[in-house]
């Protein structure tokens, strides 16, 4: 196979007078350019929009990120959409804008994690461990809960217009009364548009391409949860198997409630096994791309490569942690290739073999959060009629039946309204590619909730749609190592808003982005997974997929410019 960046560079040489013929990138959006906030403790007297009433305006000039400080700005609080919903509580999207006063011309859309239920600040924040965000950088940026608070959570998904705010309606409303209060505070609308997030945030960002894709030029997919619903159910599949394995009466922390308790899944496959497992892979699939530093790169090799059955020492006694019985490996295996229901139907999706599966976020996902919060979704949010999940018990055939029904009350299903329209083929995506609207995805490879491969097979997908011009669109950066947006023994700090700016308004399409650990003295949090023998300032280039970052053969394993993207 020829690689797309390869194709892409080859056309991108041709001349553009050929353009509909040889099928050249679509011409780039131009520049935004800034202006000066005109306003901010009026806005709430001189600002009329329908469903909208902003609480209050403030300007801020203390604020720091990374122990750097943010630009002044104006921090703006409101609420759209006030109203006694049908559970006789009082639901409203609150929001926060934050208008920079020497703006970049560009309006950053902040599309927030988990269930929402919380306005995190409006900072743009940008990668794990965040060094900078969009805040920073000028943008006037949007943050919401999303339609329900978190005392509301989860129960909003009982109430049928709290349920579609959070799938996709809030964006929706949200978007064009952002645009009309930059209007008022700056003299224009943005010259661009840009939304992006991880987990739910990666997903409200695929689904506002899908939805409302005209509203925005650039999208910033971070471990895009799109088949959220499929997921968790995957997680609920995966709880039981654990759950044969575990020791009988352990218990653990409830990770939400602090007087509760949870069945200790961890017992099933402990961290000194995960660490037995992340050798074993690193002993097959390190040296793949060219360096033996911890990190495999080329992810696609290894899982040609890496045999848990062979690789990993069978134990002959009792388990010790040098070793997994035979029950394990094929629990591990399953959760790899892809869970089933006892119907035999696929549930969601493989899942992609890294040594991060060694890492901490891993097994919170895997053998807590599986227990304690994905049957809360799963019942509440995603089903019709909604109602309470037993992990242990549930049956799962009838609940995948449940998440695509509708009735009187819920009248799209928590299947449509969760996920983009057409995400088994993105139809959507033609009319934002023609446009010039362009995409960036990544994910951490060792992801445990959503599966880095499911990423990769929607950039795939958008590429056949796309006739094989999906690179000029769309681009996919694996983060090695990397668990659920950030953690695990990976380069999981970068800046890809920068990239997708320049690749839509100059046309500069992304191939390689630097990436760097998080040791010690990092400004943006340390990751206390780190190997001991890597430098705290180690850098890796993400590298667009196909391709694989790989070692040039000479210089330090701690540096960037040591490896090319191939
Ligand atoms: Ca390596």
């Amino acid at each position: 196979m020829i690689p797309r960046s390869l194709t892409a560079l080859a056309l991108g040489g041709l001349a553009s007078a050929c353009s509909t013929l040889t099928g050249s990138a679509p011409a780039p959006l131009g520049a935004a350019t800034g202006a000066a906030l005109s306003a901010c403790a009026d806005l709430p007297a001189r600002f009329a929009f329908a469903n909208t009433r902003l609480e209050s305006a403030a300007t801020v000039t203390d604020l720091r990120q990374a122990g750097h400080a943010v630009p002044a700005h104006c921090l703006v609080k409101g609420r759209m959409f006030e109203r006694k919903g049908s559970d006789g509580r009082d639901y409203a999207i609150g929001f926060e804008m934050r208008l920079p006063q020497a703006w970049n011309g560009r309006f950053y859309y902040q599309g927030n994690g988990g269930l929402d239920g919380n306005v995190q600040p409006a900072l743009g924040a940008l990668g794990g461990g965040p060094l900078t965000g969009a805040l920073m950088q000028g943008f006037a940026v949007i943050s919401s809960d999303a339609g329900h608070t978190g005392a509301q959570t989860p129960y909003f998904g009982s109430e049928p217009q709290a349920r579609l705010d959070y799938g996709w309606q809030a964006v929706a409303k949200l978007t064009p009364m952002a645009k009309d209060l930059i209007r008022v505070a700056y003299g224009k609308r943005p010259d661009r548009s840009y939304i992006g997030g991880c987990s739910n945030g990666g997903r409200h960002a695929m689904v506002a391409a899908a939805r409302i894709g005209e509203e925005y030029d650039g999208f910033l997919a971070g471990a895009p949860g799109y088949r959220l619903p499929a997921a968790a159910v995957a997680q609920l599949q995966g709880a039981r198997l654990w759950s044969e394995l575990a020791t009988p009466g352990a218990t653990a922390r409830h990770p939400l409630v602090p007087t509760a308790s949870i069945p200790d899944l961890g017992t099933a496959f402990t961290a000194q096994e995960r660490q037995t497992v992340a050798r074993a892979m690193l002993a097959q699939c390190d040296a793949l791309d060219g360096a033996a530093d911890g990190l495999v790169q080329a992810t696609q090799a290894c899982q040609a490569r890496f045999d848990i059955e062979r690789d990993v020492p069978t134990c002959t006694g009792a388990r010790d942690g040098s070793c997994l019985t035979p029950a394990q490996k094929r629990a591990v295996a399953a959760v790899h290739t892809g869970l089933r229901t006892a119907g035999g139907q696929f549930i969601y999706q493989s899942f992609p073999y890294d040594p991060g599966i060694a890492a901490a976020n891993w097994a919170t996902w895997k053998f807590a959060n599986s227990v304690a919060l994905d049957p809360l979704s799963v019942g509440t949010v995603f089903s019709t009629p909604p109602s309470p999940v037993d992990f242990a018990r549930d049956d799962l055939d009838a609940r995948l039946l449940r998440f695509q029904a509708t009735n009187e009350s819920f009248r799209e299903s928590g299947w449509s309204l969760m996920v983009p329209p057409g995400e088994n083929v993105p139809v959507n995506m033609k009319p934002l590619h023609a446009r010039g609207a362009k995409m960036i995805l990544y994910h951490g490879v060792s992801d445990a909730i959503f599966s880095a491969e499911d990423t990769r097979q929607w950039v795939e997908r958008t590429d056949r749609v796309l006739g094989g011009r999906g690179a000029q669109f769309a681009r996919y950066f694996p983060v090695p190592g990397m668990n659920h947006c950030s953690g695990g023994p990976a380069a999981d700090q970068f800046d890809l808003l920068t990239p997708l700016v320049k690749w839509v308004e100059q046309g500069q399409a992304p191939q390689a982005v630097v990436a760097s650990v998080r040791g010690a003295g990092n400004a943006g949090g340390v990751n206390n997974e780190l190997p001991a023998g890597w430098s705290p300032a180690r850098t890796r280039p993400l590298c667009a997929y196909p391709t694989v970052a790989t070692y040039r053969g000479s210089g330090s394993l701690e540096d960037a410019a040591n490896f090319s993207c191939r």
